[in-house]
């Protein structure tokens, strides 16, 4: 029979969990249950400070540039109007009035967008390998050692649980959207304000941390080791729970190996979101873009968010019969044929997607301004555009007086000089600049402007 539990090293490795243990206002065992709770079961002589420190200055730009865009977009996205609110502010306050999201660059939001999206693709293979490093740290023994250790645990609880469900939401929506059993805007929405605050904790808490293991350690030093030289960080005195091994095996791989995977998957999967917001032949290697597999024919070959087959709409409600209605301080009701007699303008707009691709076509088509004028609503705040299409939360927009004023704004009815193809949202759809691609409704039938 083996007595390896009982030897006596095996004893050191354990004292220390047991003096911690003693300690812990909690009665818990002294004892760690075997496995993951003892010290002695994590072995990697890769896992200490420095790595962890390392990951995490890697992802800490990341997340920053991830997280402000986020909510950039959500800015972008929602609007003080109703017709445009998913999540909404408690109480009715609105962060939105104060920050008008404007019309120039026209490709500010797929900036934003693509820069989202490349910055959290990225992130994953670093918050996974970080995982990895601190994972001792996630079957400490003993679970609690004081009311301060209980508040950073359940924080790291917090953090762990909103990233993954931040970046797993995140991906499954440029895969398809909504594929969840809630809202993606709100759910998404709702972990990114838990992982900021816990983040925020978790950098505040950590940073003298990662401050004194880049004094000991240097900053790069520990990347001059090859396998055969790689070997466990000195473990920390304090009685801090050390990711450290208690008994490191021998490495199988070295640090600035781990470290160079890691940074490979990390560039591949920027690459890969990078891919789908650009426009041009490399778009065909967005492979997690499954929308760019999607596409029209001729001058309407780009992606498509809404097929028409898929709207439920009947072919006469956008035929010969379709009238545009707009309503201000009198109605029109408008035929395309009219629609086609008034002045066109043309500009080069891209749609910006919330999922991150982007394409940038050339629209011709009514100004929205001029649209206003007929209505009687010169200088409207703001304007209401409802989808012929109903039962879908994507078939209205609401937008302001900025977005109905900009020269480029446009009703459009032909795209790179031909008609709207039905899945692009003939007869008419909005298209206006620097604004998400959600906003730019397909299959108009009327636009309400508010005066007042
Ligand atoms: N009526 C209607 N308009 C819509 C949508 C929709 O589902 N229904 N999708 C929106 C979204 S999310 C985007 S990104 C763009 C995409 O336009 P496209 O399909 O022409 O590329 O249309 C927007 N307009
Ligand atoms: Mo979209």
């Amino acid at each position: 029979m083996s007595r390896r539990g009982f030897e006596p090293a095996d004893d050191r490795d354990l004292e220390l969990q047991r003096d911690l243990a003693r300690r812990s206002p909690l009665p818990f065992p002294e004892t760690p249950p075997p496995g993951p709770f003892r010290r002695t079961f994590w072995a990697s002589p890769l896992r200490g400070p420095w790595l962890s420190s390392v990951l995490s200055s890697a992802l800490l730009p990341l997340f920053a540039v991830c997280a402000l865009t986020g909510f950039l977009s959500h800015v972008a996205y929602e609007s003080e109007f109703p017709a445009n609110t998913i999540v909404g502010e408690p109480g009715g306050f609105s962060v939105y009035g104060l920050l008008d999201w404007p019309t120039e660059p026209a490709w500010l939001y797929a900036l934003n967008q693509g820069l989202h999206i490349v910055t959290g693709l990225a992130a994953v293979p670093l918050l996974l390998a970080k995982l990895w490093s601190v994972i001792p740290q996630l079957w400490e023994w003993p679970p609690v050692r004081s009311a301060a250790h209980a508040l950073e645990r359940l924080n790291l609880l917090l953090l762990v649980a909103s990233s993954i469900f931040l970046v797993a939401s995140g991906v499954l929506n440029i895969q398809y959207y909504y594929v969840f059993g809630f809202n993606f805007v709100v759910g998404h929405y709702y972990a990114a304000w838990i992982f900021v605050a816990s983040f925020a904790f978790h950098v505040a808490t950590k940073l003298t941390k990662v401050r004194r293991s880049f004094r000991d350690q240097g900053v790069v030093r520990p990347l001059r080791d090859d396998r055969a030289h790689t070997e466990a960080e000195p473990t920390p005195s304090e009685e801090e729970y050390p990711s450290t091994p208690a008994r490191p095996a021998e490495a199988t791989v070295s640090r600035r190996g781990l470290l160079g995977a890691v940074g490979f998957a990390s560039l591949g999967l920027a690459l890969l979101g990078y891919f789908q917001t650009v426009d041009g032949p490399l778009r065909r290697f967005g492979l997690l873009a499954p929308r760019t597999q999607l596409l029209g024919e001729g001058p309407n070959d780009f992606q498509i968010n809404q097929p028409f087959q898929s709207t439920g709409l009947r072919p006469d409600q956008v035929g010969p019969r379709w009238r545009l209605t707009l309503e201000g301080s009198r109605r029109v009701s408008l035929s395309r044929e009219q629609l086609l007699a008034l002045p066109q303008t043309t500009a080069e707009l891209p749609i910006a997607c919330v999922e991150g691709w982007s394409t940038t076509q050339t629209w011709t088509g009514v100004r929205l301004s001029e649209l206003a004028r007929l209505a009687g609503a010169t200088g409207a705040l703001s304007v209401e555009v409802d989808s012929v299409e109903t039962g879908n939360p994507f078939a209205f927009t609401a937008l302001r007086a900025a977005q109905i004023e900009d020269e480029q704004s446009l009703l459009a009815l032909k795209v790179n000089g031909v008609d709207l193809s039905l899945d692009h949202g003939f007869p008419a759809r909005v298209i206006v600049p620097a604004l998400p691609g959600v906003h730019n409704t397909k299959w108009v039938g009327r636009m309400t402007f508010q005066l007042a």
